[in-house]
């Protein structure tokens, strides 16, 4: 593969497939999660949580669980009101105003799950038991479930002291006249599509593990979070610490996914009960608990409409969507990539996006692993085929005749995304021939012996990875930056320590990370030590989301490895009586590029540089670097995917039979790594395509399914075969021209799937708008349907 101008490769190791730093003791059991740690006299905290969508807390009692044996420790809501700020947004979505959101109820609850009361115990299932002597009298208001609804001018309102009306934010993105274009157009096509509410479901539930010495003014706080350094950041501003007094530590992360992005009401509550008891308070979510407490994701509408001349050529298209919020505006808010790519890869001029984020009385909606874009997806990939129907044009001859070039690359899409680079249409072209689709075109295939029908349908996507800039960020109010940063340090033992805020969380990036080190210094890839998630031993950055770790930090790691590379070799070049240009550093070495015999050992050079005896007089001792890098522009990663099912037309029942999916996220630092990225997103996506969906009682207005008993995620059983192919066009805004990964196969798998249902039942008129996809669902469509 040729590497970028500018980027230089050492050892070879980024490309290549090296086992993963983090896997030995993962798999030797020596992982450390935060319910692996266990400091003397710990606490342990359960929380006392609504079980109405929306009521008012009229009355409190809490005397007898203070008095069962064990217990230690009680709060309320005036306590908390009492000793904390409400907890901040990190991502708020523009305009919206901020919510008083304390981390237990103030007077009225907005969501079933909300906490009420916690309490500390000895163990978890005397808390759990005090939680049962805890009177608390309720009156249930009126409620509202339907994002819909909530918008109604009768729906109850959530946050009246706030707000008139459950509308959080409404905003527009767009450009040109679309208006004008639909009248012109020789097509419209148009749907509602709604898309359903699913969650992350990591593995590791949300926790954390607090201790307090008042003494030292040090609040050390073990979380299982994406963002160290930010949830110190929150933590200060709800606690009124200093942020120099709180210490956050997230060793390994079972899995974050977005869910895990910020402060939850638990991590102020566990601080609060650790500071009054000046002991360690410790709070593991339960399963039943991260149903109802952890942020949920993608429930939305989407009125979609897509304009076309009578040849297929896109004139506008639009998204006037609706998107639930929940109870409460989490701490990453809404998933805004549903406005910012809401064309996809398509060549559109003339269009816009507008949202209407909603309070509906459920539990809050946060980040998920796509962060709007499976939902759009779904949407503008399901009219471009009705569009093709209502054309009589090949689906794949229409997307290729609407995708952006090669050569019009960099473009800016009517909310102002600057796509930066690709071959859109290779991966379609690619996906097609994978799939058999021109004999699938040519011929029909005829029903299969048991009556079946077959069925092909394709997904095309761009996916925006990383950010912008932080001037992008800052005009819509975000917390955090768009750079990443990194410190490296030389040790005496020759080798490099890397100290990253990035949390481990199974993206790999303690792996990635020295494989960049590595290769840009031309030390051994052993010879690495990442160190990651300790905001005590690391640089303040931004932290692991938006696919954008490697995208921002390989330029940080590129940057401070260049640094002591360069000191390096100047200090051997001192030591060795030659020129530093005619050194290199090879392996465990520093040696004459011409004479091998002359060299030096990193471990000598390291040594001689930590101890400053005998460093040339104008060199400073030490061996270390810190530096901040922040991309030009977000990378888009892209690709297409193609379904072929088979449907019985007479029950909706339908088995996915191949899935191919062609993606290009630019350089490819570990080609396993980001196969496993690939493989584990599809999983997601497919679980949201067809299986996952968290349900509501309109009338009781409770969560039905809230456990793993009735809410299903799909085993590595249920998966189809996936089949994968890449191309590889580096992007010319990150270093080493990498595009992120972690997000693209969430995308994809409801368009695909559900196009190819269509395909197979359109002599029926089947036309999907909702997800999930499931049997009942077709069948229901069927139906409604004659048979042709
Ligand atoms: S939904 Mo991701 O962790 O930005």
């Amino acid at each position: 593969r040729p590497a970028p101008a500018g980027t230089e490769r050492r050892t070879g190791v980024i490309g290549t497939s090296v086992l993963r730093k983090e896997d030995e003791r993962l798999l030797r059991g020596d992982g450390r999660f935060t319910a692996d740690v266990e400091p003397a006299h710990v606490l342990h905290m359960a929380v006392s949580r609504c079980p109405y969508p929306h009521a008012r807390v009229l009355r409190v009692d809490a005397d007898a669980a203070r008095r069962l044996d064990g217990v230690l420790h009680v709060l309320v809501g005036a306590d908390v009101r009492a000793a904390t700020e409400p907890m901040t947004v990190l991502r708020p979505v523009p305009g919206a105003p901020q919510l008083p959101y304390y981390a237990l109820a103030q007077g009225i609850a907005t969501h079933e799950g909300q906490p009420v009361v916690s309490v500390v115990a000895t163990s978890r299932h005397v808390a759990e038991d005090a939680l049962e002597l805890v009177d608390i009298e309720y009156e249930p208001l009126p409620h509202v479930v339907d994002v819909l609804a909530a918008l109604e001018p009768d729906a109850p309102v959530l946050h009246p002291s706030v707000l008139d009306s459950n509308l959080l934010a409404a905003n527009s993105d767009g450009s040109g006249d679309p208006e004008a274009r639909m009248r012109e157009a020789a097509v419209v096509v148009e749907g509602r599509f709604r898309i359903n509410r699913v969650t992350a479901l990591p593995m590791e539930t949300r926790a954390v593990l607090a201790q307090w010495r008042p003494g030292a003014r040090e609040l050390t706080v073990h979380c299982s979070t994406q963002v160290p350094h930010l949830v110190r950041k929150q933590l200060a501003e709800s606690l009124r610490l200093a942020e120099g007094d709180i210490r956050t530590i997230a060793s390994d992360v079972g899995g974050g996914f977005g869910l895990k992005l910020g402060v939850f009401p638990e991590d102020v509550l566990a601080c609060l009960h650790a500071m009054a008891l000046r002991r360690p308070v410790k709070w593991v979510e339960d399963r039943a608990e991260h149903f109802r407490a952890s942020t949920h994701a993608r429930e939305s509408v989407h009125d979609y409409r897509i304009a076309a001349d009578a040849e297929g050529r896109i004139l506008a298209m639009t998204n006037v969507y609706a998107t639930d919020i929940g109870g409460w505006n989490s701490p990453f808010g809404s998933a805004q990539l549903s406005s910012v790519v809401f064309n996809g890869p398509y060549r559109v001029e003339d269009g816009y996006a507008e949202r209407r984020v909603t309070l509906t009385n459920k539990t809050p909606i946060g980040a998920y692993r796509g962060y709007g874009q499976p939902e759009v997806n779904f949407a503008y990939e399901r009219l471009m085929d009705q569009l093709a129907r209502r054309l009589d044009l090949d689906p794949v001859e229409l997307r290729a005749k609407n995708m952006l070039t090669p050569q019009e690359l960099p473009w800016k899409n009517p909310t102002g995304a600057v796509y930066d680079s690709g071959d859109y249409e290779r991966c379609l072209r690619m996906a097609a021939e994978a799939i058999g689709w021109s004999e699938h075109r040519a011929a029909a295939p005829a029903p299969r012996a048991d009556g079946r029908l077959v069925g092909i349908g394709f997904s095309s996507f761009v996916e925006r990875t990383g950010y912008a800039s932080a001037r992008f960020l800052a005009r819509r109010g975000s917390q955090f930056g768009a750079h990443e940063s990194v410190t490296l340090r030389a040790n005496r033992s020759g080798g490099i320590d890397v100290y990253t805020g990035v949390s481990t969380m199974g993206q790999s990036s303690e792996t990635a990370f020295a494989q960049v080190v590595s290769d840009v210094f031309g030390i051994d890839y052993a010879a690495v030590k990442v160190h990651a998630g300790d905001t005590g031993a690391s640089p303040l950055n931004t932290g692991a989301f938006a696919s954008r770790t490697m995208i921002a930090a390989g330029g940080a790691l590129k940057q401070a490895a260049e640094v002591l590379a360069g000191k390096i070799l100047r200090l051997a070049a001192w030591r060795l009586e030659v020129e530093a240009a005619d050194l290199e550093i090879a392996g465990s070495l520093v040696r004459h590029r011409e004479n091998p015999d002359v060299q030096v050992s990193l471990a000598e050079v390291f040594g001689v540089a930590i101890t400053g005896q005998g460093i040339p007089p104008d060199e400073e001792p030490g061996l270390e670097s810190t530096t901040h890098f922040e991309p030009s522009d977000a990378a888009y990663s892209y690709g297409t995917a193609a379904a072929r099912v088979s449907v019985d037309p007479h029950t909706g029942e339908f088995d996915v039979e191949r899935f191919v999916l062609v993606h290009d996220a630019g350089t490819v630092v570990n080609p396993q790594v980001v196969e496993g990225q690939v493989r584990g997103a599809l999983a997601q996506g497919f679980g949201a395509a067809l299986t996952e969906e968290l349900s509501y009682d309109p009338d009781t207005g409770q969560l039905l399914n809230g456990s793993m008993v009735d809410y299903f995620p799909p085993t590595a059983a249920d998966l189809p075969p996936i089949e994968l192919l890449h191309t590889e066009v580096p992007s010319p805004v990150t270093p080493f021209g990498i595009r992120g990964v972690g997000e693209a196969g969430t995308i994809p798998p409801g368009a695909a799937v559900a196009n190819a249902v269509c395909d197979a039942l359109a002599d029926f008129g089947v036309e999907l708008d909702s997800l999930p996809v499931t049997p009942e669902v077709i069948w229901r469509a069927l139906s409604h349907r004659a048979a042709p």
